[in-house]
């Protein structure tokens, strides 16, 4: 399949014929190729964003909202081939590219479709002073985002749907890795009606094409989902042209479980945490707590049902665990194994690649359970990202939460207890931006998402999305 650029509403071969194979995770094989983009087709991409805007952002939000819902009711209608295409290009079971990527990008424009017209201003009476002030949240203008591969059109929508929402038009570039599915809305957004313009796709590496959207002078907000190194280089970047920022970057997440929990609850929810997505999620709990009571028992139990995920095919209905994403993160993932060898870690379970039959350049590993001794270890300090969780036992509340906060992310945490003053104590003392008790990934698009520490700066979700991709300006009136 030959990807092509998406701009002012026409898909067109970038203007160097530059090409940059993609491949095939299941069986490692080229099936593919996508446009390496230079500076002048993300100017184009530009031209026709800022061309479109002045109309775009003075169209009615009734208008806007229509059009975002039309866009996810077409994912929907074609949620099998949306669903095949993504489960292709990344390597994920097509159960859950069905089950979670493709509805979740639907909901994502049918979300901010409704959570536009919703969105309100503030006024302040200024009560002796005869006068009133009142807030307005613009649109920006044009505006970029910028997605990664684990869950790509899930993220690419996720950063589209409040920025066009708001009446910004978009330069947009999904991963190279997994670029396919973001070529397929193009035509969805046409067929919805999406004027020409409003929202442009440049396919390409991140320090071509993705540079060249970072850099350009004009586009004053980026949005970026990705590694806490690119984030830290984006920054770098758009600080001296104040760009608007918002970086949803790595982590690794606590999961602590305390032996007074839901155990079958926690047991089910625990290996789902650990390896969905094959641990490429980056709300992922990479490691895993038990209070020591019931250590001996979880690691039973844990080991057992890992065990038994099957590890295979993407396209296999019954596929668990399907393909990592590329060659090359398979092999990072592949030398934390090693990594943890050299630091006394015990393999409790897997750590070893997987020969699927027909399919043996495919990038398949066992899912790997790891025992250390200590949280300072390499393997419980960076992230994998890959199906890999660390597990080690703790005594007391406060020594879990030292070491559930010594670590330079600040993502997400799990909390499994049916202590409320405990759950309590510890949600307000951990630092994440996002905590669940007794639950994992349970997901309410209004809440504000994101993280703190090396995990990122701002919050999308909800309005928090929307005050993202608008400029405040207050209004004094005296009168
Ligand atoms: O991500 P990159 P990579 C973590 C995970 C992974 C590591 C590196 O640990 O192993 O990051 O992954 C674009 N200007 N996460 O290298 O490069 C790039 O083209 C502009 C966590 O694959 O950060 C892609 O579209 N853009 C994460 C996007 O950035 C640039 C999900 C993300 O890719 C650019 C993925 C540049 N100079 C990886 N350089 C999460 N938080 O969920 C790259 N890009």
């Amino acid at each position: 399949m030959t990807v092509q650029n998406y701009i002012n509403g026409e898909y067109k071969d970038p203007i160097s014929n530059q090409w940059i194979d993609n491949y095939c995770p299941a069986n490692g094989q080229v099936y593919g190729k996508i446009p390496n983009s230079s500076k002048t087709d993300v100017e184009n991409a530009y031209k026709a964003a800022k061309a479109a805007f002045t109309s775009w952002s003075q169209t009615t939000l009734n208008e806007r909202s229509k059009i975002l819902i039309k866009i996810a009711e077409l994912l929907e209608a074609n949620i099998q081939h949306f669903a095949q295409a993504e489960s292709q290009d990344n390597g994920k079971p097509i159960s859950l590219a069905k089950s979670i990527d493709i509805p979740r990008a639907a909901s994502n424009f049918r979300f901010f479709g409704n959570a536009i017209t919703q969105f309100a201003s503030e006024s302040h009476e200024s009560t002796g002073l005869n006068a009133i002030n009142y807030t307005l949240r613009q649109p920006i203008g044009v505006v970029a985002c910028i997605s990664p591969w684990n869950l790509p059109l899930y993220l690419f929508t996720w950063k589209i749907a409040p920025a066009i929402a708001s009446g910004n038009c978009v330069v947009a570039k999904p991963s190279e890795i997994t670029p396919v599915t973001a070529f397929l809305l193009g035509k969805i957004c046409n067929d919805a009606g999406l004027p020409k313009g409003v929202l442009n796709i440049v396919h390409g590496l991140g320090n071509t094409t993705g540079q060249a959207i970072i850099e350009h002078p004009y586009i004053k907000a980026i949005s970026f989902t990705g590694g806490t190194e690119t984030g830290t280089h984006i920054a770098a970047v758009a600080a001296p042209m104040f760009k608007k920022l918002s970086l949803e970057l790595g982590g690794k997440n606590p999961n602590i479980i305390f032996a007074d929990c839901d155990y079958n609850d926690m047991l089910e929810t625990t290996v789902r945490s650990s390896f969905a997505n094959q641990g490429q999620i980056c709300l992922c709990g990479s490691r895993i707590f038990v209070e020591a009571t019931i250590y001996e028992k979880f690691k039973t139990d844990f080991i057992a049902k890992v065990k038994d995920l099957k590890v295979g095919h993407p396209s296999n209905a019954n596929t668990q665990i399907g393909a990592l994403v590329s060659k090359n993160h398979l092999e990072k993932v592949m030398h934390y194994i090693e990594i943890a060898k050299n630091e006394n870690g015990k393999i409790l379970y897997g750590g070893n690649k997987v020969t699927i039959k027909n399919y043996e350049d495919g990038y398949y590993l066992e899912p790997t359970i790891i025992e250390v001794k200590t949280n300072d270890c390499r393997i419980n300090q960076e992230e994998i990202f890959g199906p890999i969780v660390t597990i080690m036992p703790f005594k007391t509340e406060q020594e879990v939460l030292q070491m559930a906060n010594k670590v330079k992310y600040g993502l997400s945490a799990t909390i499994w207890t049916n202590n409320l003053k405990r759950a309590m104590h510890i949600s307000n003392q951990i630092q994440a931006g996002i905590v669940w008790i007794n639950t994992w990934m349970l997901r309410d698009l209004r809440t504000p998402f994101g993280g703190i520490k090396a995990s990122g700066i701002g919050r999308e979700g909800g309005f928090e999305a929307l005050r993202f991709f608008t400029e405040t300006k207050n209004i004094c009136i005296k009168y």
